[in-house]
């Protein structure tokens, strides 16, 4: 079982309308020749526990949901440079009526064929943060607790009562973000 880092989470919970999900790392060239690629994706999910539709899947060939209130900063492909390399912005106020929930996930692209996990990667995190007040709500440090995998499901964002909350999940797998998306569809 994985650390889980929650602070101050019930305050956050109440009336949490924008939200960052920031997932950063930085290279390592000696554990790998090829680049360390991570990425953030979300699944808007319906009341089945599943997507909506395709296009509520928000990933780096679908870098906003339909409706616009998941929003990627884009494709990050190495890593390089300080704090979050990938966000995932959430607008909770503009999300479509039929998505009960949004599970984030973060992967490595390519992880089998270029022989790469999370313990490989220097300073991996992932993080959800209040946008009002950039108030941090959780954290996992993906080298230190995934460090044999390369996918993990990070937390989800769900209704309740009119009002948005986050749980984290922390569940690590090893199928990759097509292991994930067969999950969802
Ligand atoms: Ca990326
Ligand atoms: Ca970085």
């Amino acid at each position: 079982m994985a650390a889980i880092n929650l602070t101050k989470g019930q305050r956050v919970e109440m009336g949490l309308q924008k939200a960052g999900i920031g997932l950063g790392w930085n290279p390592n060239t000696q554990a790998s020749a090829d680049p360390y690629d991570l990425d953030a994706s979300a699944f808007l999910l319906g009341e089945n526990g599943k997507l909506v539709s395709s296009d509520f899947f928000v990933f780096y060939n679908n870098p906003a949901s339909p409706e616009g209130a998941v929003q990627s900063s884009g494709d990050n492909r190495d890593g390089e440079g300080d704090g979050d390399d990938e966000t995932l912005f959430v607008n909770l106020s503009a999300v479509d009526p039929r998505v009960l929930e949004i599970i984030f996930v973060v992967t490595i692209h390519e992880a089998d064929q270029r022989r790469q996990n999370f313990g490989q990667v220097r300073n991996a995190f992932i993080r959800i943060y209040d946008q009002s007040n950039n108030q941090e709500i959780c954290k996992y440090e993906l080298d230190e607790d995934f460090s044999t995998e390369s996918a993990v499901e990070f937390g989800r964002l769900y209704r309740r009562g009119g009002a948005w909350k986050f749980e984290a999940i922390g569940r690590g797998h090893n199928g990759g973000l097509e292991g994930l998306l067969t999950q969802y569809s």
